[in-house]
């Protein structure tokens, strides 16, 4: 079956934060901000959602649970769900994990709020690389934590770890737990098994707490490979493993999230914390399974339409955007690009393009915690139409504003 990368779905009238939701998460420190474009004029380049319609097998499925028509409390007792992913985790990355490792949770955001809050003592730290996903530093400050950052080192834009400076923040005493994302948002690195083995040898010196958080790592280039932290450190116990269907098949609202935790004790004190005391959406675990059941033809398909988009925006800044720096990342659906050498002076990114080109982005070190000057985040999961609008306006704001 050929699925279609280029259908226009509106999302209108259905509560998509993608569309309702930008003044609060973009702008949040001015939300009745007036900008000269209607809220509908908008293009959308920002939130990790894609504009790609769910694979029909999965909204299949959750039709098919529909249909059996009541809705009651769910928790998992079967052993379908476990089966289809890890026979995925099979496949695509050869590694897979005990059944009694895996828990549910709403989201990886709910569960690094709460595993931050169980690993990491009142007076001690989170490590994380930046730039970072703006929530790992909402969890540490959640639970009133604190937060160590080691810089990624940036080389025409290709970012690596920097060793050096890695390892001196991990040796500090006060670092307890890292917060690791591989494959990275927003820079989009895979990271390779040197890397990860170097890492690890790093984590276990200092005896850390890690949690991998790889959501991402389904959204590959065609050809990339993703190592989970877990294969490199296969008998590590202080290991938390997050992966999602969310971010994969378009269905983050679904709230369903795979959180793998090796340490017992550690798994007893998550399940007590659990405030929805292990109940799942039984809506979620039907289209959850389908996914890792069937999905596997859509996600290739996926993958090529956005090796496709990264090509496009690749070319298309090189020939109109002079000074834009920017290298077709590893993974994810998003776009990190240097804009520093074409406007050095303009301070808020996303409110420039906001008001200058009519297009929602996210960017710099407000939303991506530090090391994000100048950078912006393109998300570029849409159809190809909607792509070359969205670039073709801010191509036109940097020029107007040279001109001006
Ligand atoms: N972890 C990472 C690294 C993410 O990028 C995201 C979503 C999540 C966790 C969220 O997990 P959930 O709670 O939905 O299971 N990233 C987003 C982003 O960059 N913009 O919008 C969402």
């Amino acid at each position: 079956m050929r699925y279609n990368f280029d259908e226009i779905i509106e999302r209108r009238n259905t509560n998509a934060v993608n569309v309702e939701g930008f003044r609060g998460y973009i702008f949040g420190e001015y939300p009745e901000i007036d900008f000269p474009f209607k809220d509908d004029e908008f293009v959308r380049m920002w939130v990790a959602d894609m504009e790609f319609a769910t694979p029909p097998e999965i909204c299949q499925a959750i039709k098919d649970r529909v249909d059996k028509k009541i809705f009651g409390y769910t928790m998992v007792y079967d052993s379908a769900y476990y089966e289809a992913f890890r026979e995925w985790c099979q496949k695509l990355y050869d590694w897979s994990f005990p059944k009694e490792e895996l828990i549910f949770s709403q989201g990886i955001i709910p569960a690094l709020y709460e595993l931050i809050g169980d690993l990491v003592g009142e007076d001690e730290s989170v490590l994380i690389t930046t730039p970072a996903y703006g929530f790992f530093q909402h969890a540490a400050k959640f639970n009133n934590r604190g937060l160590v950052f080691s810089p990624l080192k940036n080389e025409d834009g290709y970012f690596s770890i920097d060793f050096d400076n890695f390892e001196k923040k991990a040796s500090d005493p006060n670092v307890k737990l890292l917060l690791w994302c591989n494959p990275h948002n927003p820079t989009g690195r895979v990271w390779s098994e040197e890397e990860l083995k170097r890492l690890a040898e790093i984590i276990e010196k200092n005896d850390l707490w890690v949690i991998s958080d790889e959501i991402h790592c389904d959204l590959l280039r065609t050809g990339k490979k993703h190592i989970p932290l877990g294969k490199v450190m296969k008998d590590y116990k202080k290991l938390v493993t997050c992966m999602a269907a969310s971010k994969t098949f378009n269905m983050a609202g679904m709230m369903f999230s795979n959180i793998i935790i090796r340490d017992e004790e550690l798994r007893k004190t998550f399940r007590r914390h659990d405030r929805t005391a292990g109940n799942i959406n039984p809506l979620s675990l039907a289209a959850n399974q389908a996914a890792y059941e069937k999905g596997g033809e859509w996600l290739e398909q996926l993958k090529f339409y956005l090796d496709g988009n990264f090509e496009f925006l690749k070319a298309f800044l090189r020939e109109n955007v002079p000074g834009a720096v920017f290298k077709i990342p590893e993974s994810t659906y998003l776009a990190w690009v240097d804009f520093n050498q074409c406007l050095p002076d303009v301070e808020n990114l996303p409110l420039f393009f906001a008001k200058e080109a009519g297009v929602l982005l996210e960017g710099g070190n407000k939303l991506f915690v530090d090391n994000a000057k100048g950078f912006v985040r393109l998300n570029l999961a849409m159809p190809r139409s909607i792509l070359k609008e969205g670039v073709g306006r801010i191509a036109d704001a940097i020029k107007n504003y040279k001109n001006q």
